[in-house]
């Protein structure tokens, strides 16, 4: 996009992008450190396992071709505009849900937050899901054969993304506390410290499970956050983050001109067991009783 239309974008109140979505602190994003992404699967060492042990996190630059990407962000597209009716997956903002049969494609994709359980129904989609190179990779750091248990993603619209505040993933399913959990998400668009990119708290990990809280989401609260260590990660369309199911991250609301749309799967160990919402909750905090990921 260049400045000129650029500039006709205001950027808006943020108390007027949606009910319920308040502003958040810029102090929460503001990082001292990028990550330094590793180019290509095939470039991962044993060095670079132990630096996830260590800091929770790992960003690989050029995972998928840019004609995947593509494909994948396409298959999206095509969910979000209702082509598969059998597809009932996508979470709209509650205000364009009421009339989506009077939007267009593209005031669609301004009014979505999430799709789930879509690697069903696109088999682009469950080639990124399943991809045998990155399942081999996440087999060493889960110790075992990865099985997916969550296919999720997520679209920051261009001036009203809304923020995904500090949380950890492990917060929200009910797996067995002690198992090994590693998210990825992967960028389909360029993903920049502007638009909303992810922003993680490095070795936060390794303090084990935090208290969330029903505040702006269910989350950790922001004075846990504020003044700790943060890294963003800036990824290009086809790079991935992995991260720690236990790893603190969240995302800023998205003020720029350019959509955000992300992907994310979650892997435990084939053998993992579950555990019930109770004892979930014991660990994580009541209040994420009924609230979902
Ligand atoms: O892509 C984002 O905005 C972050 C989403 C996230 O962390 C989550 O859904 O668990
Ligand atoms: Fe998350």
């Amino acid at each position: 996009m260049n400045t000129k239309q650029e500039s006709v974008l205001k950027r808006p109140d943020p108390s007027q992008i949606d009910p319920g979505s308040e502003a958040h602190d810029p102090g929460l994003y503001k990082s001292a450190e990028v990550a330094r992404a590793v180019d290509g699967l095939e470039s991962v060492t044993e060095e670079h396992l132990d630096f996830y042990a260590q800091e929770g996190y790992l960003a690989i630059e050029n995972v998928f071709s840019p004609e995947v990407t593509q494909a994948a962000a396409d298959a999206l597209v095509d969910l979000i505009a209702g082509r598969n009716p059998a597809f009932t997956g996508v979470v709209f903002e509650a205000k364009a849900a009421a009339k989506l049969d009077t939007l267009t494609v593209e005031e669609r994709q301004d009014a979505v937050r999430k799709l789930m359980h879509f690697v069903g129904y696109d088999a682009w989609l469950a080639a990124l899901a399943h991809d045998p190179r990155m399942e081999k990779l996440l087999e060493r750091l889960l110790g075992e054969p990865p099985k997916m248990f969550q296919d999720m993603a997520l679209i920051k619209p261009p001036l009203l993304g809304r923020e995904k505040p500090w949380h950890q993933d492990k917060a929200y399913f009910d797996i067995s506390v002690s198992a090994r959990v590693v998210g990825v998400w992967i960028a389909l668009d360029p993903a920049t410290i502007k638009n909303g990119c992810m922003h993680v708290q490095p070795r936060g990990h390794q303090s084990g499970p935090q208290l969330h809280f029903k505040r702006r989401d269910w989350q950790i609260c922001d004075t846990e956050i504020m003044g700790k260590p943060c890294v963003a990660v800036p990824l290009n369309p086809g790079g991935l983050l992995l991260f720690d199911g236990l790893l603190p991250h969240g995302t800023p609301t998205n003020y720029s001109p350019l959509r955000r749309k992300a992907l994310q799967f979650h892997y435990a160990g084939i053998s993992c067991s579950k555990t019930s919402t109770e004892e979930r909750l014991a660990v994580f905090g009541s209040e994420g009783r009924d609230v979902s990921c």
